[in-house]
């Protein structure tokens, strides 16, 4: 396509789909005849891969997932296609510059973190390696709240991205499905018969997903929750016109908001309802699919792959059951057996708050049917491992790991620590019963979003070093090593770095009015605010810091800029705690006069995955500083690699995978093993021991507990302080003396400009492992046996 086409693409939508001619459009009419443009570009490749996925009788994937964090779609889409430059002259032509016609478009967070993240960086790698697979998840009308602060506290607003018209979706008002809660269950003819009591409708929206080049796309199918009737008729008819319309409001809700909670689920009938209502549409729909194709049930598990997205979904074992033993006339212990050969499970998380759980009387009372199911599920696996039982339903409630575990024919964390502690802990029993079944696979990230798009001038580099091979083939970065001492190499790679780093300050300048110095080293910790990624110890580093330059203005201090983003849950009062103390230390520390020229701390308000993809090309040290043992992977981590930044990081999750890909002497190790955190706790004292053994730690602590980042309001902060001097959970004190050893190493290190950027381009060169296309194989391989459909080259 030439620039002049794409242009004339625009314009004809700006016109016949927008109502617009150019002299009258704004900014959003020019965003959305572009997108519209660009999908149209995506529809043929989108028709070919459908077509050529029942032609070849494929095996499906489909990814169930609560969370889609997508953020931004229109310049991914555009890098995909090859089509940035053909953009850029277009919009030079039509004389609006292209990045502020891509900034226009909301950021779509339907999702919390990392999960939601890593859901949607793999229906992209699905899509680049052609393989047959849709993404199923929810419609939420409003994503993730906004944040703001408001002296220095986390404010939340609602998100409101649908807004405006979503530009990629195609609504499906034909793909619907009624979905029943509550009710009853009656025999008839020994067949169980569930006959709800309330119902609704799911509808589908589908949004392509194309893959790099342009070769293949899958689709994101989202379902968005309908009355069943819009008015009760009766009260319609009777005049009561406000009352009629009730149900509509109610079925609305299913479909209405992301819950906020990362990691710590709230228990709540409407997030069941939700999790009921997406999994079984989408089961409903995928086995739709598969009549078209297949008359034998039996064939399932050949050709049909359903990936649990954390518990969320786990819903889908016992509804899969009743589908095939109660309406499909299955027997029961073969609907089990069908249905876990379909269904696999990945598990996100250690933390045993967040292993979801459902009280007996809730779930029957929505799902009445599923509860006799999942008592024959554990019957089922009673009678096929009778040495030891190991139910999913005990003590009054549904545990829907278990649950998750016994029903799937794979389960998989997602770093090697994570898995192996996975077999150590929370599923030691089941591990026991089941060996084969538990495997790893080590999260990744896209490449076009996290390294093409996000950061143009680290990858023109690599692409004039090595050829663009390395966008859809990420280990071939290695090939960067042997260039690295060549002439100019550090010169541009450094080049590269400081211009992102130029731009982020003028962004930083023009949207929070904040100097930073590009010269510093920015440090950057972004991710959700929770204890175990302890923000709060990076922040008592800073302040510690700051004392320690006080005391010595003069000495030769590395210049820093600590930058922090995240978003706390509304109901996590402790997370919220240590944001306000960051920017309670930021308006101390940046308005020193003496020490603000060698440490500056900002806190980002909204963090979102559009500002992750302007923060991370532009760091030089990322933050990956978790409790030893609680951060199941990170993928945040795998970015800042990716992008020449050096980890200071302890050993858990995929640092430790990270760590031993770009070498240990290009890693700032820290800290306890997740081991010897378990035996540090069993010291009742241990935070009052490593306060005493540490007057810089015990020096910040006080300054926390006081007035110095209180101003008149002198113990403000006291919670914090006296959290970590008495039970400290996470360890903060006990890891903080190494924590600031390996800082000062990081000092060390940056002060010398060209074996810092020798140390970032080895990151970046042996980081090529990290991308999801790998991770997408490896699910390929090892736990749906399924393939691409496209032809090998
Ligand atoms: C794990 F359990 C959860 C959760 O509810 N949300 C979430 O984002 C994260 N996660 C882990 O905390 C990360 O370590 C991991 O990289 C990510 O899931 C993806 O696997």
């Amino acid at each position: 396509m030439t620039s002049v086409e794409l242009r004339d693409s625009i314009l004809h939508h700006l016109k016949y789909s927008l109502g617009k001619d150019a002299e009258h459009a704004v900014t959003y009419d020019w965003r959305m005849a572009l997108s519209l443009a660009v999908r149209d570009r995506i529809t043929d490749p989108w028709f070919d891969a459908t077509r050529a996925s029942y032609a070849g009788q494929h095996k499906r994937v489909y990814y169930l997932s609560m969370e889609f964090l997508i953020g931004r779609l229109l310049q991914d889409a555009i890098v995909n296609l090859g089509l940035l430059e053909t953009a850029q002259s277009a919009f030079d032509e039509i004389g609006l510059p292209l990045v502020d016609v891509l900034s226009n478009e909301p950021d779509a967070a339907l999702g919390n973190g990392g999960l939601g993240r890593l859901a949607a960086c793999f229906i992209e790698s699905l899509s680049s390696l052609g393989v047959p697979a849709m993404g199923y998840g929810i419609r939420y009308e409003h994503g993730l709240f906004k944040q703001s602060f408001q002296d220095g506290k986390q404010i939340e607003a609602p998100e409101d991205w649908l807004q405006q018209t979503h530009a990629w979706e195609f609504e499906r008002p034909e793909s619907t499905y009624h979905i029943g809660f509550g009710g009853t269950v009656t025999e008839k003819n020994g067949r169980s018969i569930w006959e709800p009591e309330d119902g609704l409708i799911a509808q589908a929206f589908d949004t392509p997903v194309i893959g790099w080049k342009g070769n293949w796309a899958n689709t994101l199918r989202l379902w968005s929750a309908r009355p069943t009737q819009i008015f009760d008729l009766d009260q319609f008819n009777s005049g009561d016109y406000i009352a009629a319309s009730a149900p509509e409001t109610l079925a609305r809700t299913i479909s209405r908001v992301l819950y906020p909670d990362d990691t710590t689920p709230q228990g709540k009938e409407l997030r069941l309802k939700q999790e009921f209502f997406f999994t079984a549409a989408s089961l409903r729909d995928a086995l739709r699919r598969f009549d078209t194709e297949y008359d034998d049930l039996r064939m399932l598990p050949k050709k049909v792959a359903f990936q649990l997205n954390d518990t969320h979904p786990a819903i889908a074992g016992p509804e899969l059951v009743r589908i095939l033993c109660d309406e499909r006339g299955m027997k029961m212990e073969d609907a089990i057996t069908t249905a876990r050969g379909c269904l696999a499970y990945t598990n996100h998380t250690l933390l045993p708050e967040a292993l979801e759980r459902w009280s007996v009387d809730l779930m029957g009372r929505l799902l009445p049917r599923h509860v006799q199911i999942i008592e024959q599920i554990d019957a089922a696996h009673a009678k096929e491992k009778p040495k030891r039982t190991v139910t999913a339903l005990e003590n009054g409630e549904v545990k829907m790991g278990e649950l998750a575990f016994i029903m799937g024919h794979k389960v998989n964390g997602v770093s090697a620590l994570h898995t192996d502690l996975m077999k150590q802990t929370v599923f030691k029993d089941l591990h026991e019963l089941h060996p084969d079944r538990i495997v790893n696979q080590t999260n990744g990230v896209t490449p076009r979003r996290w390294v093409l798009g996000a950061n143009p001038r680290l990858s023109g580099l690599i692409t004039d070093v090595l050829g663009d091979g390395w966008v859809a083939d990420l280990e071939q970065l290695k090939g960067l090593e042997p260039h690295i001492d060549d002439a100019g190499f550090l010169d541009r790679f450094a080049a590269a770095k400081r211009a992102n780093k130029t731009d982020l300050v003028d962004w930083v300048k023009e949207t929070h009015d904040l100097d930073l110095d590009p010269d510093a080293m920015f440090d950057v910790q972004i991710k959700r605010m929770h204890e175990y990624k302890r923000q709060h110890l990076n922040i008592l580093e800073a302040i510690a810091l700051w004392q320690e330059i006080r005391d010595n203005p003069t000495g030769n201090w590395t210049p820093r800029v600590k930058i922090f983003g995240g978003k706390a849950a509304p109901g996590y009062v402790f997370a919220k705690e240590i944001i306000h103390l960051i920017n309670d230390v930021a308006a101390v520390l940046n308005a020193d006069p003496v020490t603000s020229k060698y440490l500056k701390v900002v806190f980002l308000p909204n963090y979102n995955v559009t500002m992750a993809e302007r923060l991370i090309p532009a760091s030089d040290l990322s933050e990956q500083i978790s409790t030893a043992g609680k951060e199941a992977s990170g993928t945040g981590n795998m970015k800042f690699a990716l992008n020449g930044a050096p980890t200071i990081g302890t050993l858990d999750g995929a640092n430790v995978e990270i760590r031993e890909h770009v070498g240990a002497e290009n890693f700032f190790l820290f800290g306890m093993t997740a081991p010897e955190v378990d035996e540090r706790r069993l010291l009742g004292d241990h935070a009052a021991q490593a306060i005493a053994a540490d007057p810089r730690l015990a020096r910040a602590l006080d300054a926390v507990r006081g007035d110095v980042f209180s101003t008149g309001d002198a113990g403000r902060h006291a919670v914090i302080a006296d959290n970590l001097s008495t039970h400290d959970y996470f360890v903060v004190c006990s890891d903080f003396t190494d924590y600031w050893r390996a800082q000062r190493e990081v000092d060390a290190v940056y002060a010398d400009q060209n074996k810092w950027m020798h140390m970032a381009a080895l990151n970046t060169a042996r980081s090529g492992w990290f991308s999801s296309d790998r991770s997408m194989r490896g699910y390929l391989a090892d736990i749906w046996n399924a393939g691409s459909a496209l032809p090998e080259k």
